[in-house]
């Protein structure tokens, strides 16, 4: 089953819309296996965003992703690297169709609210990044059969 890291950045967090964001995935149908409120570090924030390293909104976007508490989590879900992309919207809130997480609750690129994995491999590593093994549960809803055939 596949598996995406999502994080609810500190302007989510400050702005109390964790719950609301969770929920939408949980609505989803998707499945939590990872959780937690963190502070992130610098140097964790570099090594997430290290390809965007030579942008040159990379040290603002550093300096606002450890300026307050983050919500990690992983997801799980048949194409849920993909859908969660799309519940999340467009990377300028902007543009994001309404509707989205950033369409419905962000007004400018650089206080976007969430970030969600691109692709399996950037999940894979997202998922290591941050977050240990012994963090993540294997379980099975016992709502999957009215969720999944
Ligand atoms: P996404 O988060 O949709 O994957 P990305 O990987 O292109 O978008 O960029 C990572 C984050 O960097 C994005 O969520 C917000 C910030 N960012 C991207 N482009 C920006 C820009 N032109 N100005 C300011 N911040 C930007
Ligand atoms: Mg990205």
């Amino acid at each position: 089953m596949e598996r995406t890291f999502i994080a609810i950045k500190p302007d989510g967090v400050q702005r109390g819309l964790a719950g609301e964001i969770i929920s939408r995935f949980e609505n989803k149908g998707f499945t939590l296996v990872g959780l937690k409120l963190m502070q992130v570090s610098k140097e964790l924030a570099e090594t997430h965003y290290a390809v965007h390293k030579e942008r040159p909104f990379f040290a603002g976007l550093v300096e606002f992703i450890t300026s307050g508490p983050v919500v990690a989590m992983v997801l799980e879900g048949d194409g849920v690297i993909a859908a969660a992309r799309k519940l999340i919207g467009a990377t300028n809130p902007l543009t994001a169709e309404p509707g989205t997480i950033r369409g419905d609750f962000g007004a400018n690129i650089g206080r976007n609210i969430i970030h969600g994995s691109d692709a399996p491999e950037t999940a894979q590593q997202e998922i290591a990044l941050w977050f240990t093994e012994a963090e993540l549960a294997s379980w099975t809803p016992t709502l999957m059969p009215w969720i999944h055939e």
